[in-house]
């Protein structure tokens, strides 16, 4: 029993309508009206495949698969939201390809023992409602319903007056689980497999991630009277800030860091900046030195606001804990990729998802399908299609080994 992966292609073609930028990408962020439609969707695919559709108070959708038992499902789960101009693949990938894990065991009539449930978890990219994977967090008892819907986007927007504006706001007694095992394919997003020649990966864990928003406050004047001695100009003091962040990650092994949003007031032409706002992201696989890479930039902000004349207020509002993912969740999509003859090896994710939150409350793992130049967030974002077709008969093959098989026929039904 395989998947069919012309079917998948299909799905990831037509999902990736749903947004599509001109250059080859999607720009689909949480609850916009495009995220609607992908959703719209998504259900109709789901009861189509004969899957009990229900919604959460978050907008988790989830398609449950009844097996011999009842109780605690296997999940197989991602996002089809995704960031400003990202890829085609990011989230939607392991969302398609679990719902083609369903239509396969429709295909061959298989009833596994345990139920399945296929999740779509809202705003896992944590772009316009910051910070990521809100809602699988929230379900995992990481963030309060009244934190979730009273996050804004830039506009003042919030996550609640959204999810209930594009029609998705549900019942919390809706919410995905109880879980017996949780499965997440994705594409890696960075460089380890096609470096090693291969076309997946078994995903042992995620590393800790922690979001800052700085805050530098000048004084707005004249760019044309106002002496250079006599400013205090936010803009300049935060390109200190942003040299200073890349520096502290590339002293530190293992660290990245990056500056992906900033926003400078009055942000015109003839005006002094007096006061600019900034993101800061850093990572790395060891918790106690996220907090030292944070301790740096602290002390690197003081150092600018004495010498500029600026304030800087540095506020850590997210931090994601490195986490290892279950040792028996790992050894079943291990043992799925070898049952498929698929050369693999074993990696740590460097990016975030919702696996990390599930993996808080129950047993979890990851499988990765090989990107291509290493690519993601961005137009560019791409895997072969072989490689997609081999990721997503990993999970097939791991969700048969979590769920167990009661029946099963041995050939695709006609048609
Ligand atoms: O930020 C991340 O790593 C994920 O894409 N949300
Ligand atoms: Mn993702
Ligand atoms: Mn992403």
């Amino acid at each position: 029993m395989r998947i069919n992966a012309e079917r998948l292609h299909e799905s990831l073609r037509e999902l990736a309508r749903i947004g599509a930028t001109p250059g080859g990408g999607v720009t689909r962020l949480a609850l916009s009206s495009e995220d609607r439609a992908a959703r719209d969707l998504l259900r109709r695919w789901m009861e189509d495949a004969g899957l009990q559709v229900r919604v959460d108070d978050f907008g988790n959708m989830t398609g449950r698969r009844a097996g011999a038992q009842s109780g605690a499902a296997v999940l197989m789960a991602s996002h089809i939201d995704t960031v400003r101009r990202g890829g085609r693949f990011d989230g939607a990938y392991g969302v398609l390809a679990a719902l083609e894990v369903m239509r396969t065991l429709n295909d061959f009539d298989v009833t596994t023992r345990a139920p399945l449930e296929l999740v779509n978890w809202t705003n896992e990219e944590g772009v316009r409602f910051e910070p990521a994977m809100l809602a699988s967090g929230a379900v995992a008892g990481r963030f309060t319903p009244d934190y979730v819907y009273g996050r804004t986007d830039w506009d003042g927007a919030t996550f609640g007056d959204e999810l209930a504006r594009i029609g998705y706001k549900g019942e919390r007694q809706n919410r995905p689980g109880p879980i017996a095992a949780y499965l997440e394919l994705h594409i890696e997003q960075g460089p380890v497999l096609e470096d090693a020649g291969l076309p997946v990966g078994v995903v042992e864990g995620i590393v800790g991630i922690t979001w800052s928003e700085v805050t530098v406050e000048g004084h707005a004047d004249h760019a044309g009277p106002s002496p250079m001695g006599l400013r205090r100009d936010a803009l300049v003091a935060a390109a200190r800030l942003i040299a200073g962040v890349d520096e502290i990650a590339r002293t530190v092994e293992g660290a990245v860091g990056t500056v992906g949003r900033i926003a400078a007031e009055p942000n015109v032409i003839n005006t002094i900046p007096g006061k600019v706002t900034l993101s800061v992201d850093f990572r790395h696989a060891d918790p106690a030195t996220l907090d030292t890479l944070v301790a740096s930039l602290e002390r690197l902000a003081r150092e600018i606001a004495a010498e500029t004349g600026v304030t800087m207020k540095v506020d850590r509002f997210w931090t994601s804990e490195p986490t290892p993912f279950a040792a028996e969740v790992v050894a079943a999509v291990q043992g799925a990729a070898d049952e498929l003859g698929l050369s693999s090896r074993r990696l740590w994710s460097g990016a975030g998802h919702d696996a990390k939150y599930v993996q808080d409350v129950a047993p979890s793992a990851m499988i990765f399908a090989r990107s291509i130049n290493g690519l993601s967030h961005c137009e560019e974002e791409y895997s072969a299609p072989e490689d997609l077709e081999a990721g997503a008969n990993v999970l097939l093959l791991s969700a048969l080994r979590l769920a167990g098989v009661e029946g099963e026929r041995s050939s695709r039904k006609r048609g």
